[in-house]
């Protein structure tokens, strides 16, 4: 594969080769170990006695840290870890005080599922993939402050993880104030009467079951009864954002069913619209920010009555409460809780044989389509295409506006979970509507006049007309009448007078729902939650932390049938009675009492929530983070209005998982006074995939990639031919290639080199081994324009450089330097091989300080080769903590000469023009020039001759 046992190696002793680089690398990674080079200094304490550092700039920059996952690493997963390296090592050239370690995020589904499989225990696995993870990273020669490293695993981390749990649940959210606050000062509220219980009885006539009763249901850490996602292949139940669109388990692939369960929720819901509205001030891709919009799902609208006889009335959320004239049906989800009190024992006289689905009484209708309806996920009963189904309830409902008596309908295509779980239907207007009015021979009436020329006869249309752009018609009683006024005003005319007749009013619906917090795993944290013997919960103090993960013989969760609906979880902490049943004295002057623990975990999202503020105070066994050294590194600042990590960088998958879940935990830890900035992450940058070919045999099954030979631009495997496609890398597909093999060939300077050069940093990019040597050959020459490959003397001089090399010299700095700050190191890298390329061919020793300059540049990128080079200059200082070159304006303006533009021989113009322009665009200058446009004065051209940069010569017609 490599060419680096040329004879031309065996002869230059001193040649950088990948045994001399496995040299480099290893002693300099011991060295920076051992001195600490990237330590970086907290305010209080290290910087207090060091006011030169105290005056720098900081910079905070992260990585998504990975699991420890039993596979390793393949080449694909350091790309962002490499880039942020390459960042991170300039920011520190250029004058920063630079933060940069990488953790493990380490509790999770593998390492439990894995568990069960081999009968080893999850930590054991995991420590022992973290250590083989760590080995590999080291290789890799990143700059990590080793000493803020942790593993999510580790009590001392997820004590913390378990107070902030407290923090959350000893909180209630005050719309009022628009903050979080302790729950304590709720409970004062409700005790002075300032605010009333919901029944109106004192507060201290309520018991405590009452009273615990009523504080969950504002707490922002509550348990209830709820439709959840219980997975039984998986054995657990699953956040929504766990579930794919399909319907099913990311994890596993495992349907998902909606069981009723009591489980931990997360009241992210009350931070619906900060969540929101904080996105403009971050710096994120705009994709990201229009995923989570999109999750967070606002929608201004009405809540509108429609009375039953005898039954209440159905509230439903309406985003066009404009076309409320036009509402001539009613569909209710099949679950809602309203169905049983509003079917008649019959249907009723004349009721449309298609509505009843053939059954003889609406109960056993009802019954029916509920059973079909419970069978199907959100995704699949909302799909547009699909035929709608549904079925009549026999009841009616009054159109509050137009008098008018509706029918009532359940059917699939509304969700029990978004807004009411009941709409009014204007089949005109609304697509979905449409087709189910067609569906069950409904009327419709048009409500706002089409644009094109369907006209208003709605009874003769193909589909709904769904437009904004048009005039209300049709929409009038004797008080009220939209006719003539747009949708925006008609809405703002109906949202009023539905609030003045107290059948409705203005409201906004988030798509949002709370965030599912418990799992039924063993490999997680434990919550630091015990119920006495009422089955109140109560927080366990904080001296109690951590509440450690105890150990089991038995962690398997207990799974199903995955099709078994009708399945329960099992907790494994439940079987452990010695753990569960407890007495404890909780401080609140209750004294020791028994109490049952909570035998929920916490999902695997908790962990990752808030660990950029343990990066910050790795150590602090008193406080989550110490204020001032979070405000040093977090605090909000000019133009980072709400604080957070400098530079984040990760997979556009997380767009809406951790990113929202971590910024929710951030904004309650910042309403209670524990943090300064409101959002983790203030810039935010996904890089690309390292994609690699995936080659399949006749089978359609993969075949080992290293083993394909290529014959005639078709490819082989054991004499097969076999396809090829660009897929992901890794074990499955049998075409992963490890880092450590790249390092062992090249050195670990090579794999950095060819994978920041392989294109720019957010776009997918294949592998190619073959490539990698390309990299490795700009080292060797970089080398060799410094070290004699005979002697191992360096060959620099103590003279002036030309002014050719000072104009290349500072043109690449500037451009590096540039590049390097706009995280565009492909381009970088392209620069720094145009300048050694320059020095390789002008030969002769290099100057000094062009020699230290390009070791400079070159630091960030390959700093093992540069700090060996460095030191090979004379230095005793690391190259680590130099300062980054900084051009010379005077050399970096590009010098011009001036080019002759003839026609027939004679000049007509002089350009001022860059002398290594192209033959092409020095001919269209002179053909664009006033004074030649001129002096053809309209003639044709025959012919024009280009000597670039000097001559145009324009023969006209
Ligand atoms: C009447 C209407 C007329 C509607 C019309 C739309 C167009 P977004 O924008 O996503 O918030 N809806 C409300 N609750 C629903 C549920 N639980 N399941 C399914 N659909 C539901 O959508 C809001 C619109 O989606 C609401 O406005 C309602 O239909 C429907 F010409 O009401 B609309």
């Amino acid at each position: 594969m490599s060419e680096t046992n040329s004879a031309a190696d065996v002869a230059a002793p001193h040649r950088y080769t990948a045994a001399m680089a496995a040299d480099i690398e290893a002693r300099w990674q011991d060295f920076w170990d051992a001195e600490g080079t990237y330590e970086a200094p907290n305010p209080t304490g290290d910087l207090a006695g060091d006011p030169e550092l105290a005056a720098k700039p900081k910079k905070f920059i992260m990585d998504m840290f990975p699991y420890p996952s039993g596979a390793g690493l393949h080449v694909g997963h350091p790309l962002g870890y490499i880039a942020t390296d390459v960042y991170a090592r300039h920011q520190r050239m250029s004058g920063h005080n630079v933060l940069h370690t990488l953790g493990f995020d380490a509790f999770g589904l593998p390492a439990e599922q894995y568990a069960v499989q081999t009968g080893t225990h999850p930590r054991i696995s995991t420590e022992a993939n973290i250590e083989n993870m760590t080995a590999q990273l080291r290789r890799l020669g990143l700059g990590h402050d080793k000493r803020r490293s942790f593993a999510t695993i580790e009590s001392e981390y997820y004590k913390w993880t378990q107070w902030i749990f407290l923090q959350i649940f000893n909180s209630w959210y005050d719309t009022d104030a628009d903050r979080a606050r302790p729950i304590a000062e709720l409970v004062a509220q409700f005790e002075s009467g300032e605010r009333a219980t919901p029944d109106g009885r004192d507060w201290s006539a309520l018991s405590a079951a009452e009273r615990a009763d009523v504080l969950s249901d504002h707490r922002l850490a509550y348990a209830s009864d709820a439709p959840v996602n219980w997975s039984p292949g998986l054995g657990t139940v699953l956040a929504n954002e766990e579930v794919t669109a399909d319907g099913r388990s990311e994890r596993g692939n495992f349907p998902v069913f909606k069981a009723k369960l009591r489980q931990w929720n997360m009241r992210i819901t009350a931070y619906a619209d900060r969540l929101l509205n904080d996105l403009d001030g971050l710096d994120w891709p705009e994709a990201i920010k229009l995923q989570q919009r999109n999750w967070i799902g606002r929608s201004e609208g009405a809540r509108v009555d429609f009375p039953v006889d005898g039954a209440g009335s159905i509230t439903v959320f309406t985003t066009r409460q404009d076309t409320l004239f036009g509402a001539t049906y009613m569909v209710l989800a099949p679950e809602h809780e309203l169905v049983e009190r509003i079917i008649p024992a019959a249907w009723p006289d004349g009721t449309h044989p298609v509505w009843t689905g053939g059954h003889a009484t609406p109960a056993e209708a009802v019954t029916a389509y509920r059973k079909q309806a419970a069978a199907k996920s959100d995704v699949e009963r909302q799909a547009e295409a699909k035929d709608k189904t549904g079925v009549f309830t026999g009841a009616y409902a009054t159109n509050p506006v137009s008098g008018e008596q509706v029918p009532v309908f359940i059917a699939d295509y509304v969700l029990m979970g978004y807004g009411t779980g009941a709409i009014m239907a204007v089949p005109a207007h609304d697509a979905r509507d449409f087709a189910f009015a067609r569906a069950f021979e409904l009327p419709m009436r048009c409500v706002v006049e089409p644009s094109d020329d369907r006209g208003t006869d709605a009874s003769t249309w193909e589909d709904a007309f769904g437009s904004y752009d048009a005039k209300l018609v049709n929409s009038a009683n004797d008080e009220i009448s939209l006719d003539g006024l747009g949708v925006v005003d008609a809405k703002a005319r109906i949202t009023d007078w539905l609030k003045e007749h107290g059948v409705g009013e203005g409201t906004v619906n988030f798509r949002l729902r709370d965030w599912l917090f418990s799992r039924q795993r063993y490999w997680g944290e434990p919550f630091p939650i015990v119920y006495d013997e009422e089955g109140i919960a109560h927080p366990l103090p904080e001296s109690m932390l951590p509440l450690e993960l105890p150990e089991v013989d038995d962690y398997s969760p207990r799974t199903f049938d995955p099709d078994d609906a009708d399945t329960q979880p099992e907790t494994p902490l439940s079987r452990n009675a010695d753990w569960v049943n407890v007495t404890l004295d909780l401080g609140d002057g209750a004294g020791p009492k028994k109490y049952r623990r909570e035998t929920n975990t916490m999902p695997n999202w908790a962990g990752s929530c808030w660990y950029e503020l343990r990066y910050l105070d790795p150590n602090n066994s008193e406080k989550l983070v110490d204020p001032a050294i979070e405000q040093y590194w977090m605090g909000p600042r000019e133009g980072q209005p709400t604080g957070g990590v400098d530079l984040y960088v990760g997979g556009a998958e997380h767009a809406v998982l951790h990113l929202l879940y971590a910024r929710f935990w951030s904004k309650v830890l910042h309403d209670l006074g524990h943090v300064s900035s409101a959002e983790p992450f203030h810039k935010l940058y996904n890089q690309g995939m390292i994609q690699a070919f995936v080659y399949r045999d006749s089978r359609g099954i993969a075949v080992p990639a290293a083993e394909v030979e290529e014959r005639d631009g078709a490819y082989y495997y054991e004499g097969e031919k076999v396809s090829r496609v660009l897929g992901k890398m890794g074990k499955s597909l049998k075409n992963a290639v490890t880092p450590d093999e790249i390092c062992g060939e090249y050195g670990a300077d090579t794999l950095r080199l060819y994978e920041m050069a392989m294109g720019p940093l957010d776009v997918s990019r294949p592998w190619d081994t073959r490539a990698v040597v390309g990299q490795y050959r700009l080292l060797q020459r970089l080398w060799r324009n410094i070290v004699d490959e005979e002697s191992g003397e360096v060959t620099v001089v103590d003279t002036e450089p030309g002014e050719d090399t000072l104009r290349a010299l500072h043109k690449a700095i500037d451009g590096v330097g540039g590049d390097m700050a706009g995280m565009r190191f492909n381009t970088a890298i392209a620069k720094v091989t145009e300048l050694n390329n320059h020095l390789t061919k002008a030969g002769g020793p290099l100057p000094r300080p062009v020699a230290e300059a390009l070791v400079l540049l070159v630091a960030p990128l390959a700093p093992h080769i540069a700090e060996e080079l460095w030191r090979r200059l004379g230095h005793t200082e690391s190259v680590v903590h130099q300062d980054f070159p900084v051009a010379d304006p005077a050399y970096v303006v590009d010098e011009t000469v001036t080019c002759v533009v003839q026609i027939k021989g004679k000049v007509r113009a002089r350009l001022e023009i860059s002398p290594s322009i192209t033959d092409a665009e020095l001919e269209a200058l002179a053909l664009a020039d006033p004074a030649v446009v001129a002096a053809l004065d309209g003639a044709g051209i025959r012919k024009v001759i280009v000597r670039a940069p000097k001559l145009v010569n324009i023969v006209p017609a």
